[in-house]
């Protein structure tokens, strides 16, 4: 090991070295965060100024740190955010976690890695340590950020340091943390998987080292694509019992009691959020490279994005029931968030769903406490309508799709509103108008449609 990694380990070790985190959302916010409360010195760079201003303020913009703390952290003077990359003149590490969306033909975007690798490129130095953190297909940091450093001049484990340690934040977790949740890294040499390792031990309680930068991103994206399969197979099985008659629900309460050798995962919607629905497509995508189809990831997709349509099927054929069709009919879509108790829409089925309903000619709005209002795909500024129960009487068909806990289920379900129930959150309440994503639709008698209709 040359003196530049002796120079590196030593001011990590005594916590001299000066930190950065390009990207200060949910998951560099909190990174930070934790880096300066473990003594460091850190600097966090952003494009957006809002951010930068919001946390000179003291006003977290993320859930999971609050305002007091961030206020805490800024206080300590060891915290300099900033939107101008020349800061990177004066770092030790950077840890880069922005974003890597799909494109709109769901190809992978790593725009936002190349924007930074330019400007690190354009500051660079010998003797600093790069850690790629965002998801990404194995090769990237390699091809995106190695290759375009060593056309500089500079040599991988000698004159800068290469790491991967994918994101493992888990918004609104209450039990994993940045500090308490286990880091994955791999570096392209011994020299740099060792001052990664070195750099993240000192704020985050478990690393977990491996062999290659590869060998780390692909351990991330299999972490979710394992996700996506899994919750695309019980999808899959959600419309057989719905075809057999069978409540799949009870199916997987009672598959869920065996001890070993089962994982229960629950149907939906479909999937949102920002991991997910995206991180099996750039794998899939690199795997196309080698000519290799993954044909679950494919179907897995494609499943999911499926269901939004089924739910929207299923509500046809609720109507039915009360001798009434989509068109012309008032629906309220109770939760739109891709996840309970969090206002995130990031790739919500509920979006898709309600789009379908207003194709279908349907008079659609929706109530979700925690997200306030979205933007449709004609532009139009969607607002959740109040919380009110006389007013919700009036709907043809309620439809679940996000089981946020603070909803009043029971007094949703006295109001004798058809409900298509996605989640299975009306579980405990036995009512002829709560219909299940997973189970056939019970037929209303005679007697009962006048009751309901009159
Ligand atoms: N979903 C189902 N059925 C399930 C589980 C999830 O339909 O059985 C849906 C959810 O409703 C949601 C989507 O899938 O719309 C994603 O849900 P998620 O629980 O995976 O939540 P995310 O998107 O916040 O995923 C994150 C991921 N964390 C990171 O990538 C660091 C994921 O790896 C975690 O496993 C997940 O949180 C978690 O466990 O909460």
């Amino acid at each position: 090991m040359n003196k530049q990694y002796h120079n590196l380990l030593e001011a990590i070790e005594s916590k001299e070295a000066v930190l950065c985190v390009v990207g200060l959302g949910y998951v560099g916010l909190p990174l930070a965060v934790e880096m300066v409360k473990q003594g460091f010195k850190v600097v966090g760079i952003d494009l957006d100024s809002r951010k930068i201003d919001k946390i000179y303020r003291g006003e977290s913009y993320i859930h999971d740190i609050s305002s007091n703390t961030l206020n805490e952290v800024v206080q300590s003077g060891r915290f300099i955010p900033t939107t101008d990359y020349a800061a990177l003149r004066d770092v030790d590490a950077v840890s880069i976690c922005v974003p890597t969306p799909l494109s709109e033909n769901q190809d992978p975007d790593t725009s936002y890695i190349v924007t930074v690798v330019e400007n690190i490129k354009r500051y660079m130095r010998k003797g600093i340590l790069i850690t790629l953190e965002s998801t990404t297909y194995p090769g990237t940091t390699e091809e995106l950020i190695q290759r375009e450093l060593e056309s500089m001049g500079y040599v991988v484990g000698e004159d800068f340091f290469l790491c991967f340690s994918p994101e493992r934040v888990d918004p609104s977790n209450s039990k994993f943390n940045t500090f308490n949740t286990p880091k994955v890294i791999g570096g392209t040499t011994e020299a740099c998987l060792a001052l990664g390792v070195a750099v993240y031990s000192r704020y985050v309680e478990t690393v977990v080292p491996v062999s290659s930068p590869k060998v780390a991103e692909m351990s991330k994206l299999i972490e979710n694509t394992f996700r996506s399969v899994n919750i695309a197979f019980i999808n899959e099985m959600a419309m057989m019992c719905d075809r057999m008659g069978i409540d799949v629900w009870e199916v997987i309460d009672a598959a869920k009691t065996k001890p070993f050798g089962f994982m229960p995962f629950y149907p939906g919607p479909g999937i949102g959020g920002h991991c997910i629905p995206l991180d099996p497509m750039y794998l899939s995508w690199k795997a196309k490279g080698f000519r290799f189809y993954s044909q679950f990831i494919e179907l897995a997709q494609s499943t999911n994005d499926n269901m939004p349509y089924y739910v929207v099927n299923k509500t046809s054929k609720i109507l039915n029931e009360y001798a009434k069709s989509i068109k012309k009919s008032n629906i309220l879509i109770l939760g739109m968030a891709y996840k309970p108790d969090i206002g995130d829409l990031r790739e919500s089925p509920g979006l898709e769903v309600y789009e379908l309903y207003k194709d279908s000619g349907a008079a659609v709005e929706y109530y979700d406490p925690y997200a306030t209002s979205f933007k449709d795909k004609a532009g139009v500024t969607v607002h959740s309508v109040e919380y009110d129960l006389e007013k919700f009487k009036t709907y043809d068909c309620m439809v679940l799709v996000t089981n946020h806990t603070n909803l009043d289920y029971s007094a949703i379900v006295s109001l004798g509103v058809p409900i298509l129930d996605t989640r299975n959150a009306f579980k405990e309440f036995k009512s002829p108008h709560v219909y299940k994503l997973g189970h056939s639709v019970q037929h209303v008698d005679e007697q009962e449609e006048v009751l309901v209709v009159g």
